[in-house]
């Protein structure tokens, strides 16, 4: 039985499949803008949901688009019209307040109409603040409440192995939510057990919710721990589309890979670019028009 209400878009799933054949047979240059222009699709719809429905993450949403972007058009295995496949690469989104970017992305890859995207965060939506997995094809788990994304995946990293496919792992952490104990229990378990098929994404736009990471409960060296925790780490500009592409590329050691994806909170809206306020602030219907301007 399905159990969502929301079905997938064939006629967007179709063209998805066509931009992505299109995606992987370019030169790397023409790779690079195609994906800049899904991740420009992404950043006005998530602009323009959270405007509507006046609640939102905008901040963190914006950070993290480009990640999604080339997770979702390039990198994952997936068929938008058989989300639960049996053999598929999984990706969770840990940081489930920035779910406005998440759906963004669903509705891009066909998982959900696009119409759809109007009614999140409105009562009875099934695109609440925060992804179910019940609700939304594609979502893989429910999150939201932070530190518990990683330590899922991790589970699915191991089942992926005993069930003996290739089947990959990602996972996007915000980096104020490394701050969650059960993170490193997680990265613990995940470089004992080797989990090559394991690519933990940090979000490193160094803000939190009330102020900046290292002012709050310091993450740096946050590449010599990941790497002392097992994970074979990639240090990268988590808005460099050719250095995400290769950022989640397989593991080279046998080892998980942790890519600290080096972000800026708001990116590609030049006034909420680095400002804390902008973490769950709402844009009124002039700094909307203003945004549309500069995603234009
Ligand atoms: C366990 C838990 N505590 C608190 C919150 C409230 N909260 C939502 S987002 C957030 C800040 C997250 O910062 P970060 O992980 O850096 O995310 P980003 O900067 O990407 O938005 C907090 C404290 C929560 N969702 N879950
Ligand atoms: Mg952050």
């Amino acid at each position: 039985m399905d159990m969502h209400l929301l079905t997938s878009d064939i006629t967007t799933v179709d063209q998805w499949r066509a931009r992505r054949t299109e995606t992987a047979g370019a030169d790397a240059e023409r790779r690079v803008g195609l994906l800049q222009d899904r991740a420009k699709e992404i950043r006005r719809d998530l602009i323009t949901m959270i405007g509507a429905a006046k609640q939102g993450h905008v901040g963190g949403d914006l950070s993290v688009t480009d990640i999604l972007t080339v997770l979702y058009h390039h990198v994952l295995r997936i068929d938008p019209a058989n989300p639960t496949a049996a053999v598929r690469d999984r990706f969770i989104l840990s940081k489930g307040h920035c779910a406005a970017a998440f759906y963004a992305t669903l509705a891009s890859a066909g998982y959900i109409p696009h119409a759809a995207l109007e009614s999140f965060m409105k009562p009875l939506s099934e695109l609440s603040g925060h992804p179910n997995r019940t609700k939304v094809p594609g979502v893989e788990t429910n999150t939201g409440p932070l530190g518990h994304g990683l330590p899922v995946a991790v589970g699915e990293a191991i089942a992926a192995r005993l069930k003996g496919t290739d089947e990959r792992v990602f996972v996007a952490l915000g980096d104020g939510e490394m701050q969650e104990g059960s993170n490193w229990e997680a990265l613990m378990l995940a470089g004992h057990r080797k989990l090559a098929n394991l690519t933990v994404v940090i979000d490193r736009n160094r803000l939190q919710q009330g102020a900046r990471t290292e002012d709050t409960n310091a993450l740096d060296p946050l590449d010599e721990k990941l790497a002392a925790f097992g994970l074979e780490v990639r240090v990268i500009d988590g808005h460099d589309i050719a250095a995400l592409i290769e950022a989640f590329g397989p593991s080279t050691t046998g080892k998980p890979v942790g890519v600290i994806a080096n972000t800026i909170k708001g990116k590609g809206v030049s006034f909420i670019e680095d400002r804390v306020e902008w973490h769950h602030k709402v844009p009124s219907a002039e700094q909307v028009a203003q945004a549309m301007e500069e995603l234009a």
